[in-house]
Order: C-alpha cells, then structure tokens, then sequence
C-alpha cells in the first residue's frame, strides 16, 4: 500500500465527527461568528467525502429549540435521508443541557427544580430520537453543571440530584428495551468556574454509585484531562482498566489553559502518539470520535482541511505506533526496561506471604540497576520524529 494510501480514511476507521464541531461557526466570548450557518445535510455529505464512518449530535445540533412536531419531523427524516445517501451512521448522540439560558446554572443540578425537570425531560425526549438512529452511546457532558460561588450549590446535594437523573434516564433505557449505554464526559471547568465530575476519576467514582452502573461509562475528552494538567493517556488506561472507555473524544490542546478544541495531534503531539499507541492495542473497538473546533480563523475549505487532518493525523501516528512497536531495536530496549516483567504477578504462583518475607532482596544491587527508559524513549521520539 502506498503511503498516501495508508492515509486515506475509510469508514473502517471508523472516524466520526459532531455536527456541532465542523458546524462551529467561530463565535467565541470576544468575537462573533466568522462562518455561517452549516446545513447538516452540507456535514454530512463532506465528511462522508472524507471518509468519516460517522457524525454525532446533540439534539439542538439537528432540531433547533423549540421547534415544533412538525418541524422535528422534518428535519429528522430530511437528515436520515442524507445518512442514507452517504452511507454514515450515527454512533452516539447527546443533549444540549448548556446553550439555552434556561440552563444557565446546569441542567440536572440547577438549584432551581422545574429547570432539572425539564432537563431530564429533554434528555429523555432525546433518547427516543438517538434510539431512532441506532446509536449505541449516549453522551451526558455536563458543561453547565457546577458553580462560581461556594455557597450557591451543595455539592453533596447535587450529585444526588445527578444521580437520580442518570438513574432515571437508565430506568428509561430499560424500560423501553433500548440498548444503548450511556458515557458521561468529564471536564474541569470552562463554561462554568468549577464543573461537577470535572475528570476520569471523579466520574468513575461518581458511576459506582448509580443504580445501573453496568449501563455507565465515560466519554474522556483529550483537552479536557489536559486542562487540569492530567496525562490523558493514563486516564484513557484507567476507564480500560475499569472496562468503562465506552467511547471518546479526540482532539488536541495545549495544557492547563482554555479549552482549545484543536484538531486531533495538533496539540501535545507526544500525548497524541502514546494515545494512539494505547487505542490500538487495547479492546476499545468504538468510534475514534473528533471534538474539536477548527480554528474560527478559516473559511469552509479551511474546516474540511481540518477535518481530513484529524483522521490523517490518527492514521499517521497509528502507523507511526505499529513501526515502534515492530522495531526489534525497540523490542530488545522494552525487555532491557523489564517493561514485560510488570506483567508478573508480584506474589508467585502457591508462594505464601511468609515465602515472600523471607526472599533474599539485594536493595543496595537493585538500586545500582539502570532502567533503560531513555534510551527505549528516545527510539520512541526518533519514530514520531520521522528518523526510523
Ligand atoms: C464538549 O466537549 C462536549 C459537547 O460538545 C458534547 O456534549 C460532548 C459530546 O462529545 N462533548
Ligand atoms: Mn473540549
Ligand atoms: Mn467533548
């Protein structure tokens, strides 16, 4: 296969976008909107050009507030009819409980509690839709549940409130014989000063907790573990670990500052590479999902260029990952790092505590023992840098 081959997106990439991400139109909180509008159907028909597997939405992405049956109706069927022609599927919705006012201090956790109603009532409503379409992952990203001020929310009260809204929207799940899972987004802040379950740990202490947990995971987002200086790749191995990466949100971001939404790799591009090494060896085998921004610097042809880099960006560390990987230089620098030896249990087979106790152990000979790290890293480097 050629090299420009191997970097041609497929829909067996599996790669999806969000309506709402090549749709930006570049309004942030010091300037308006630098693109207009972008018709769905426009998305779809691109991305599928591209060689995207899928898109994602929030209900308003698709439905604005407020419309009415009618209109619902038609944009439903108009969009589905669109997914049809192209080929693309839609893997995951979500809801938007962040852009109306109404939810201007949260949805689920609003203090006041006809707007939590209603929230949930917008969610459920929502579910019904992305049962509709097939997705499999629904996404609650709380953007907007949280507070600026220390006595305006009891936050022990408001996780009750959360998990008895998650708890509802799994009852309904259920009680529909739907199938789908649910995957709850973590962020530190930004909209809101603080944001609840603000990273991977937060949510998957807050998933034990539920009613259903089995129905729970999370939906980790690369800038946003990286807003609070968290390594992503370590929390992407945790929710594995816990079996709960149910689906993810890939993009790029320049450590503790605003959340930048950059395309995929254009961000921290050593944490782009080990990512993408992880994913590929791990059993994650759902969507490579984008949410990013593309730049409000750009014009239409600038977002689809920045679309198509996500996916070529992926591919090209993937790539990248498997000739680390099939390196016999590196293979002899992992076992010279004992990278294999972790995977020893660290109480043998039948030995008893007092057997490990009484093991002869050298401290001063272990301690004089190299690790071999830089020189496994710098084979590693020398791979993302493009010189083996
Ligand atoms: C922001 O990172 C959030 C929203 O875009 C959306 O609710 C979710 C979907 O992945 N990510
Ligand atoms: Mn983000
Ligand atoms: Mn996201």
């Amino acid at each position: 296969m050629t090299a420009r081959a191997a970097l041609q997106p497929t829909p067996a990439d599996k790669f999806t976008f969000g309506l709402w991400t090549v749709g930006w139109l570049g309004r942030d909180p010091f300037g308006d909107a630098t693109r207009p509008p972008l018709d769905p159907i426009v998305s779809v028909e691109n991305l599928a050009r591209l060689g995207a597997y899928g898109v994602t939405l929030h209900d308003d992405d698709l439905i604005p507030f407020g419309s009415d049956d009618a209109t619902r109706e038609r944009l439903v069927k108009r969009f589905r009819a669109a997914l049809d022609e192209h080929g693309l599927v839609v893997p995951m919705m979500t809801t938007n409980l962040f852009t109306h006012p109404v939810f201007k201090d949260g949805g689920f956790t609003a203090n006041d509690r006809d707007v939590r109603r209603f929230a949930v009532a917008k969610v459920l409503r929502n579910i019904d839709l992305a049962a509709e379409m097939g997705a499999q992952i629904y996404v609650m990203w709380g953007g907007r549940e949280g507070a600026e001020h220390g006595g305006s929310k009891n936050i022990m009260t408001a996780l009750d409130r959360y998990r008895e809204a998650v708890d509802i929207c799994c009852d309904y799940v259920i009680s529909r014989g739907y199938t789908m899972k649910f995957a709850l987004e973590p962020k530190p802040n930004e909209p809101r000063g603080d944001i609840l379950l603000p990273t991977v740990g937060h949510a998957l202490a807050f998933i034990e907790q539920l009613a259903h947990p089995e129905m729970v995971g999370v939906n980790p987002e690369v800038g946003h573990e990286q807003m609070a200086n968290l390594n992503f790749t370590h929390g992407i191995a945790q929710a594995l670990w816990s079996n709960k990466l149910f689906h993810i949100d890939l993009n790029g971001q320049h450590g503790p500052k605003f959340d930048q939404d950059l395309r995929f790799g254009a961000g921290d591009v050593r944490g782009a590479f080990w990512l993408v090494d992880l994913l590929e060896s791990s059993n994650y085998s759902g969507p490579r999902h984008f949410d990013f921004k593309p730049s409000r610097t750009e014009d239409m042809a600038g977002v689809w260029a920045s679309a198509e880099g996500c996916m070529r960006n992926y591919l090209i560390l993937k790539a990248k990952s498997a000739a680390f990987r099939a390196d016999p230089e590196v293979q002899d620098a992992l076992l010279a790092a004992r990278v294999d030896e972790l995977a020893i249990s660290t109480l043998g087979d039948g030995e008893s505590i007092e057997d490990l106790r009484r093991a002869p152990f050298d401290p001063e000979a272990a301690a004089a023992r190299g690790a071999g790290f830089e020189r496994l890293d710098q084979l590693a480097l020398e791979h993302l840098y493009g010189t083996r």
